[in-house]
């Protein structure tokens, strides 16, 4: 991993406002799909594909590459707009979210685009999946080059699935496999703390012998720190529990469980116009500030 520097943090900013101007025109292209939670990672995607993960957008079945499974699948336009933007292929395709036929599916599905590591969206599979590629890596001896990262949310810890593959995690000290939970506090129909509280968080993963590292998911430089930690710790595999925002980069769908979705009605194809114009008027001004 190179050194996160100023500038870097500068590119980092403007690609992540640039990915989240691309989820919203996908949606409103689409008429559906969800957005909070894309919005809310979109930060930590960028800094992923753009600084941290050792993969060849050119090359995208590099025997050598991370992992990426994303097992909240539902959140897939943001791993689509990263994908695109770090050049797995064209923009344009975008456009073709939810479409009949396109690649670009409604929830991932690896048969369609063979550049994903697995097919999501039933809640509650994908850190298992992770847990497997880990322990298969340990396996053939390729556990000390490269990483297995999961990216899960939290309302997939009403799974029970997911309790299953953080024991197992534990109990086989896969140091190669580190998790990112995006914590912001939302589920489909409310808040995680009303319909099944989760806290304390950090202390049940810590009990399965997880190293634990909680962090703001919109602060590059802690969340790249974040991973260097979790990439020196020994024997133990490691969570990161990024706090972040849902809806993060329009004011009107920060922090509320409602914009888990975009429900096709006029009033929402509003709502959505008005958000594109908040993020280009952003993208202007995080450029004139360092101009
Ligand atoms: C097994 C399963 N049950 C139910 C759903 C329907 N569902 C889709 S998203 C979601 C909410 C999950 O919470 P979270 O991932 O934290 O949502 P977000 O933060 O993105 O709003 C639910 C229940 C599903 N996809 N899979
Ligand atoms: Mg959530």
């Amino acid at each position: 991993m190179s050194l996160l520097t100023e500038q870097k943090i500068l590119y980092l900013t403007q690609k992540a406002n640039d990915i989240r101007k691309s989820i919203i025109e996908m949606l409103l292209e689409a008429g559906s799909g969800h957005t909070a939670g894309p919005l809310g990672m979109a930060d930590v995607f960028t800094l992923f594909y753009f600084h941290i993960l050792k993969h060849d957008p050119q090359n995208p079945t590099w025997e050598e590459r991370d992992r990426l499974v994303l097992s909240n699948g539902h959140i897939c336009p943001v791993l689509y707009a990263t994908m695109a933007h770090a050049g797995y292929f064209p923009l344009e395709e975008l456009k073709t979210l939810r479409k009949f036929g396109t690649r670009l599916q409604g929830h991932p599905w690896r048969e369609s685009l063979p550049y994903l590591e697995t097919s999501s969206g039933p809640l509650g599979a994908g850190l298992s999946q992770a847990v497997g590629m880990a322990l298969a890596d340990r396996m053939d001896g390729k556990d000390k080059d490269r990483f297995i990262y999961c990216f899960i949310s939290d309302g997939e810890h009403d799974e029970g699935n997911t309790w299953e593959a953080i024991m197992f995690a534990g109990k086989n000290k896969l140091r190669n496999l580190i998790a990112v939970v995006d914590r912001n506090n939302i589920q489909i129909d409310g808040f995680t703390e009303n319909i099944m509280p989760l806290e304390p968080l950090a202390d049940k993963w810590r009990a399965f012998n997880w190293h634990v590292v909680e962090v703001g998911g919109h602060d590059f430089r802690a969340v790249n720190e974040a991973v260097e930690e979790a990439q020196a710790v020994y024997e133990k595999p490691t969570v990161i529990i990024a706090h972040n925002i849902p809806g993060k980069g329009v004011h009107e769908f920060e922090r509320d469980y409602k914009w888990h979705g975009y429900d096709p009605n006029p009033k929402d194809e509003i709502d959505y116009a008005m958000a594109l114009r908040e993020l280009r008027t952003l993208g202007g001004k995080i450029k004139s500030e360092h101009e």
